[in-house]
């Protein structure tokens, strides 16, 4: 399997779940600098020329959390996702899409408008919104964790390989930092050697 790799972007949670799943993939390393994610090689791949995208036997697939939930369906017997069907499969899909719809999109936005932004479009209402927003999406999942160290069935899933991709990524700009319950959860999904491996710079 290829995956279209740059360290400094969503890839890298795909590159954590192959590594959990021990699949032998080739990184194809994509700088955003040179605009490899637009040449028209590239958009065959991902119609916005965004990463990740993976491809696999002449077939791709793009956007992260698909591609980690397909990878898991591919390997039961890694166990990393609960059975089609079960309660515990409808909380894997819950937690997964509140992960990449509401947990990210305040993160990028908070990100957007006190870094990525030219100063001129950063907007301190916007700014306040998603950081309310995302006080109180960062506290929903710390209600979850409570006394459980994953967030499904207490065992570890790909739930956790979405979660955690967006959660290191919030940490990685200070944005835990009064949410303890999550910086413990962060700290015991780095450790795994897996995660150590995709996540490393
Ligand atoms: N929802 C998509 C987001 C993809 C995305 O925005 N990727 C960023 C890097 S993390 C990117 O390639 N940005 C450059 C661009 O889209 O032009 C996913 O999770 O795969």
């Amino acid at each position: 399997m290829k995956l279209y790799f740059n360290p400094q972007s969503r890839a890298t949670r795909v590159r954590w779940m192959l590594e959990e799943l021990g699949t032998p993939h080739e990184l194809v390393p994509m700088d955003f600098n040179k605009g490899d994610h637009k040449k028209p090689e590239y958009m065959k791949l991902h119609p916005m020329g965004s990463l990740p995208a993976v491809e696999d036997n002449g077939k791709s697939l793009f956007e992260s959390a698909a591609i980690v939930m397909h990878l898991a369906d591919k390997h039961p017997e890694k166990k990393l996702a609960p059975a089609p069907g079960t309660h515990e499969r409808g909380e894997y899909y819950q937690w997964i899409l509140f992960a990449m719809v509401e947990a990210e999109q305040p993160i990028v936005a908070i990100l957007q408008h006190t870094r990525f932004l030219p100063e001129a479009e950063r907007s301190a209402a916007a700014l306040e919104k998603a950081t309310q927003r995302f006080k109180a999406v960062a506290a929903a999942i710390d209600a979850r964790l409570k006394g459980r160290e994953y967030l499904v069935g207490n065992a570890f899933t790909a739930a956790d390989v979405v979660m955690g991709g967006v959660l290191v990524f919030a940490n990685r700009f200070g944005l835990l930092a009064d949410f303890p319950g999550l910086l413990a959860y962060v700290g015991r999904l780095t450790e795994r050697p897996a995660a150590k491996k995709a996540l490393a710079a």
